[in-house]
């Protein structure tokens, strides 16, 4: 794994001011735990035969190991995690590898406008790709400087500091790059699909 004590933290807790001048978004109350919220517990993941896999509208399909992932060049960002069931977290330092790094890589098509995030344990969530192309959206498997642990989506999960955790995928393994929207577990069963904290984008 990269060594996180020689990366720079970048600080992404002031991003709410996009939305206004609260850092605790409405109904939320913060803690100092870190809950996990899983739809049917921990996936088992064998770190050997994992596969980290982008597919769709893109030149280029791409399939990592977990080693191959763990050297891709890596960013250090200090985030808070708001749960639509009403707790958030912050200060939460996340390594990984930005989303920016992966689509580069991928080389997404012109026409690709929307991104669904797969997982080990069926766990699906969907973004417009432009809510992807940006600071604090990564791929992580380092939390609080040691491995991030399988219950909070080890080996890799996805973070999304501007929405609510739901559009976070733990046990990641796939990206898809879409023409069209494709709607993922809890957007179909009646959560909202922007998930904006600070608009209290709760329910669709
Ligand atoms: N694969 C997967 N990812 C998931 C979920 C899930 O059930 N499966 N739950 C989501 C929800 S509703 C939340 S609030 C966060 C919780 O992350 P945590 O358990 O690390 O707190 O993960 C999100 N990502
Ligand atoms: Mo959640």
């Amino acid at each position: 794994m990269a060594d996180h004590a020689t990366n720079s933290v970048t600080d992404l807790t002031d991003l709410y001011r996009e939305y206004g001048d609260e850092r605790l978004p409405p109904g939320q109350r913060q803690t100092d735990r870190f809950p996990v919220l899983s739809k049917s517990g921990t996936p088992s993941i064998d770190p050997e035969t994992y596969r980290f896999e982008v597919w769709g509208t893109v030149s280029e399909e791409l399939s990592y190991s977990l080693e191959a992932f763990h050297d891709l060049p890596s960013a250090t960002q200090r985030q808070d995690f708001h749960c639509v069931t009403g707790w958030s977290k912050f200060d939460c330092r996340f390594t990984g590898v930005t989303f920016e790094e992966i689509a580069t890589r991928a080389g997404v098509d012109a026409d690709a406008e929307h991104v669904l995030f797969h997982a080990a344990d069926g766990y699906t969530t969907n973004l417009p790709l432009s809510e992807c192309e940006r600071d604090g959206v990564l791929f992580v498997y380092g939390y609080d400087g040691g491995e991030l642990p399988p219950d909070h989506g080890g080996p890799i999960r996805v973070v999304t500091p501007h929405k609510y955790a739901y559009k976070g995928a733990k046990w990641v393994t796939g990206v898809e790059f879409l023409t069209e929207r494709q709607l993922g577990y809890w957007e179909r069963r009646g959560y909202s699909d922007t998930a904006n904290p600070w608009n209290e984008e709760r329910y669709g």
